[in-house]
């Protein structure tokens, strides 16, 4: 498979000028060419202010002739919006973030670029690859992070650094194929794992990570215990457990 261009996902829940200005951001520094589409995913919750937002983006992508879908999710939480998002996208590669400006949309060329280079691949977003790359992040949930990471590669035989980080770029068919089973935060993790356990690649870039100016995270400190779940889960599942039924009979295994 070869890079085309690449679906540009976000969920949104409380963000307005963040919204807006990852989109903004996304168009100034990435080829045009290599922009497909926007999704931007919203609930019920999503305030008033965010739906605006949301609007207010897709006029903007749209005038510099980018489609933006507004998707209302069908299936519950962060995990949920991700996933119906990811049934919706149509372009070869999707890339995988949030609108809350935590996810540095500077750093999303560079995902295209290492997805040109190796489209099979995983191309993954770290923070832990320079120093000081966190920006206005609780101490304790750092240690916490660290800690996590170091467990989690090595419980996966991966050189990973920052597999809890939802920044990435994958090939849309891969993630399509997947059989995905959380609806909370811990997607952020499962959406890594998966694709580790099937053997697909993995690529890093550095990236920084500062505090959101607005809203608060739909994350409480003692959730993020239950990325163990799916952690400890995935590891012992075999490739047809991860995958969808379909492919399983598509590619027979
Ligand atoms: N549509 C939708 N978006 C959501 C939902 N929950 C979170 N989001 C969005 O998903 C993105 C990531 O969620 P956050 O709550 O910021 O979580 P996080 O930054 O990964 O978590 P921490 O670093 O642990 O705080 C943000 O852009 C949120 O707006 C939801 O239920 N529905
Ligand atoms: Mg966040």
């Amino acid at each position: 498979m070869s890079f085309q261009s690449a679906t540009i996902l976000m969920a949104a829940i409380n963000e307005t000028f963040s919204l807006i200005q990852t989109v903004e951001i996304i168009l100034d520094t990435c080829q045009p060419a290599d922009i497909g589409e926007f999704i931007v995913v919203v609930c019920e919750r999503s305030t008033p202010e965010c739906i605006a937002a949301a609007e207010q983006a897709k006029e903007i992508a749209e005038t510099a002739g980018h489609p933006l879908t507004i998707l209302w999710q069908k299936r519950p939480f962060a995990g949920g919006a991700y996933r119906d998002g990811i049934d919706a996208a149509r372009c070869s590669h999707l890339v995988l973030m949030s609108s809350d400006l935590e996810t540095d949309p500077h750093s999303v060329s560079g995902l295209i670029e290492m997805a040109k280079r190796y489209p099979d691949d995983m191309i993954t977003a770290s923070r832990w690859l320079e120093k000081a790359a966190f920006k206005g992040y609780n101490p304790v949930k750092l240690i916490l992070n660290k800690v996590f990471q170091g467990m989690f590669s090595l419980f996966y035989g991966s050189s990973t650094t920052d597999i809890t980080y939802g920044f990435r770029i994958v090939p849309t068919t891969l993630y399509q194929s997947i059989r995905w089973e959380e609806d909370k935060h811990p997607f952020f993790l499962e959406s890594a794992v998966k694709p580790i356990r099937l053997g697909v690649k993995v690529h890093e870039i550095p990236t920084k990570w500062v505090a959101r100016q607005e809203g608060e995270s739909q994350n409480s400190f003692f959730a993020t215990f239950k990325y163990l779940r799916p952690a400890i889960r995935t590891r012992f599942m075999r490739r047809d457990e991860i995958l969808k039924q379909e492919e399983k009979e598509r590619t027979k295994v």
